[in-house]
This record gives C-alpha cells, sequence and structure tokens, in this order.
C-alpha cells in the first residue's frame, strides 16, 4: 500500500540512478564495473559459507549492475513522522478489517492446522499479513520486487551504512537459493531482502521458514500455507503465549504517567488505579505487564503483556506491534481502541479519511481504492480541490475539506 517515495538524487545515488537513462556515460560504466568486480571477489566469501560455484553463478546470471531502485529507496528519508494515530489509521481500519475476515473465511481450514500446530492465534497471523504484504497485493506490485541477490550485493557494495547486514543476508539468500527452495528467478523482495507475504529476511527464513502445504519446498512467496506457517513458527520460537492476549488498553490514573516503561504485574496495575476502560478488571494478575504511553500522558494507556513483545521479534518498533494487536482484536470481532488519540484540532479521524475519499472518488477526483491510506493519489486529489475552493493546496485532509464536500 505504501510505495516508497522517490527520494531526492544526489551524490553517489546520481551516479547510479544516471544508468537507468539509455545513455551510458563513462561514470557508469566505471560504476558498473566496480560492482561486477565486487561481485567476482565476494565468491570467496560465500565459498567460505558453503556456497557452491553454481549456486553462486546462478545468483549473479544477468546482474551486471546494481539496482539503482534499491540505492534511491535506501536513502528515502521521510519528510517527517507520522504520529502514531496515523499510522493507526492506514495500519488498522476498515478496509484491512474486511480484508482479514475475508482472508480468514477462505484459509480457514489452514489457518485452524496453523493454529493448532504452532499455538498462534490465527488473528495475529492475518494482522501480520495484512501488514507486511497487504495479504499478499503488495507482491503483486513489480515496483516493489527486486531479485535479492542483486539487492543485497548493491547494498553490500555501495551503502556503508548497511554494508555488514548486506553481506549477512546475502551469504543466507544464497543458502535459500542452494537449498532449492526456489529458483533465482522466485528469489524476489524488497529493497532491503524482505521476501514474500510475511517479508521474512533470508536469515529469519532460514531459521523459521516451514513447508506447510506439503510439496517439499518452504516457499513463502507462493505458499500462503508456508508463508503464515512460518510467521507462526518465529512466533511460537520466540515466546508466544498461546490463549493470551497481547495487552490491555488501561485508563491513566492521574499522576500516574510516570510510571510509563515500567514493568509491574496487573494486580500490581490495578493496586494503583489502573482499570480498562469498560471499568472491568485484568484477568490474571499474575502476568507482568509494562506500561505504554504510545502518544503520551492525554493518550490512551497500554499494559503490554509478553506476546506484545514477542510480536516485537518481527518488528521492533511498539506501533507495529500495537498495529498488529489491533488489528487482529478487530478481525476477530473485538471492539478497537475505546479511549481518543490525541488529534490535532481539525484533523480528520479514520471514518472521516474514509467519508473525504468516498466522496472525492463519487465527485471523480479520485480514483484509487477507498482505504483510509492517503498515499499521492489523494493527496494529489485533495490539492486540485483546495486550489478550486481556494484554499491552500498542502494536500493534507481536513475536516474543512471534509465539510466542503458534504
Ligand atoms: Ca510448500
Amino acid at each position: 500500500m505504501n510505495s516508497f517515495r522517490k527520494s531526492p538524487i544526489r551524490g553517489f545515488v546520481f551516479l547510479l540512478a544516471a544508468g537507468l537513462a539509455t545513455v551510458t556515460s563513462p561514470l557508469d560504466a566505471k560504476a558498473d564495473a566496480g560492482f561486477k568486480t565486487w561481485i567476482s571477489k565476494f565468491y570467496a566469501t560465500a565459498a567460505s559459507s558453503g556456497i557452491n560455484r553454481s549456486t553462486y553463478d546462478k545468483a549473479f546470471a544477468g546482474v551486471s549492475e546494481p539496482d539503482p531502485d534499491v540505492l534511491d529507496k535506501a536513502n528515502f528519508q521521510p519528510e517527517f513522522k507520522s504520529q502514531i494515530w496515523d499510522y493507526l489509521d492506514s495500519r488498522v481500519n476498515p478496509y484491512t478489517v474486511k480484508i482479514g475476515r475475508e482472508m480468514a473465511a477462505k484459509h480457514r481450514g489452514t489457518l485452524s492446522a496453523i493454529e493448532r500446530q504452532f499455538g498462534v492465534d490465527m488473528n495475529i497471523l492475518l494482522a501480520i499479513w495484512s501488514m507486511e504484504s497487504n495479504y499478499g497485493a503488495a507482491l503483486e506490485n513489480p515496483e516493489r520486487l527486486h531479485h535479492v541477490p542483486q539487492a543485497l550485493a548493491t547494498l553490500a557494495w555501495a551503502d556503508p551504512k548497511r554494508a555488514k547486514f548486506a553481506r549477512t543476508q546475502l551469504i543466507a539468500a544464497l543458502k535459500i537459493l542452494q537449498s532449492g527452495d526456489v529458483t533465482p528467478k522466485q528469489l524476489t523482495g524488497s529493497w532491503a531482502g524482505a521476501m514474500g507475504h510475511t517479508q521474512f529476511i533470508p536469515t529469519s527464513y532460514l531459521l523459521y521458514a516451514i513447508d506447510a502445504d506439503g510439496n517439499g519446498k518452504r516457499d513463502i512467496w507462493h505458499s500462503v500455507p508456508d508463508a503464515l506457517a512460518t510467521s507462526a513458527n518465529l512466533l511460537a520460537k520466540n515466546g508466544w503465549q498461546n490463549g493470551r492476549t497481547w495487552g490491555y488498553e488501561a485508563v491513566l490514573p492521574s499522576g500516574a504517567a510516570r510510571y510509563a516503561g515500567q514493568t509491574k504485574t496487573l494486580a500490581q496495575w490495578s493496586a494503583l488505579g489502573f482499570t480498562r476502560p469498560d471499568g472491568k478488571g485484568f484477568a490474571r494478575g499474575a502476568d507482568r505487564a509494562t506500561l505504554k504511553l504510545m502518544a503520551g500522558a492525554s493518550g490512551p494507556a497500554f499494559l503490554m503483556t509478553s506476546n506484545f513483545f514477542t510480536i516485537k521479534r518481527y518488528n521492533a518498533a511498539d506501533s507495529y506491534a500495537l498495529a498488529v494487536g489491533l488489528l487482529a482484536d478487530e478481525i476477530a470481532g473485538y471492539g478497537g481502541v475505546e479511549q481518543s488519540w490525541p488529534r490535532p484540532a481539525g484533523t480528520l479521524d479514520i471514518k472521516e479519511k474514509f467519508e473525504l475519499q468516498s466522496r472525492m472518488k463519487e465527485l471523480g477526483y479520485y480514483e484509487g481504492e477507498v482505504d483510509g491510506n492517503f498515499g499521492s493519489g489523494s493527496k494529489a486529489a485533495i490539492s486540485t480541490i483546495q486550489q478550486r475552493l481556494g484554499m491552500q493546496a498542502n494536500g493534507e485532509p481536513s475536516k474543512r475539506l471534509l465539510q466542503a464536500l458534504r
């Protein structure tokens, strides 16, 4: 859903990006020669990890230049960090919940089998699938697919910050290829080497990949059972507690913000005055939980239990793990966050974002999906409308704009 925006081309990236143009300058040729030399030299390292010549040559067959798109994406810096509520709106909304429920129905048998075998809640697996590849839809976007050996070699060769990571991942990718699970052509991934429906980097694949459909190949690129079982295996091996929640939304007692980041038992939190928004207490008082204030003391509080930290083994951001937990709950039919996020005055909540997109679509300004996600298409439509209304054309959704369209 959120494709990477193009970064301003600068410095070294410029030399490589210029390689895309039809005219080849001597500088491009020099860069390509340097890259090819790096690939031939790296074979010695790969060989010392057990990669044979034939695997290596197959991995790099037809690769004669670095992947310019990889460096472009690696150098992309978001202009501003999105607020937690905007991030959650883009991940946990009527659209992702609806598709999640459709996928739950479609893959019921597979999901039940995985839940039984690994003891991991199927709704958590659906939420991860949504977060990682929009339930596989992102894999159909060629802009997002890179040849993994080429992408990782590009980073190892040209990105000093990621070179060590990329070398390790490249060796792991070559091991995957050598195992016969995939052909070189099928070894596709993101610019940083995250692969398949559930976006595993090669080292994680080697640790956790599962052949769940029994065809003899661990295929997280084309087999939904393999991909979801692989995620379940990662969570199970990292301490997922079956039948337990990931955490509780809580009402922050006055003066209790000072406990943010602390871990206590749920019984201790209760004794400090913490309750759930519906006034109910916390089950399993002996369980330990960590207080997280994701938007400061004026936003909802959360008491995160151990499964929250297991989700973070997938992606270390608190916001990611919260989105997975909330989306899983909503797919399962539970309600979302009950307390309000401290949104600035005049900005839209998720229902209003959907309404704005629908209205823009009805009026012919917007042709994209009504998904609450304000990407370039939505922003361009908003700018056009703002111009027609004589408002400042900043592309940002607002209550004022929605009011104007009603
Ligand atoms: Ca398989």
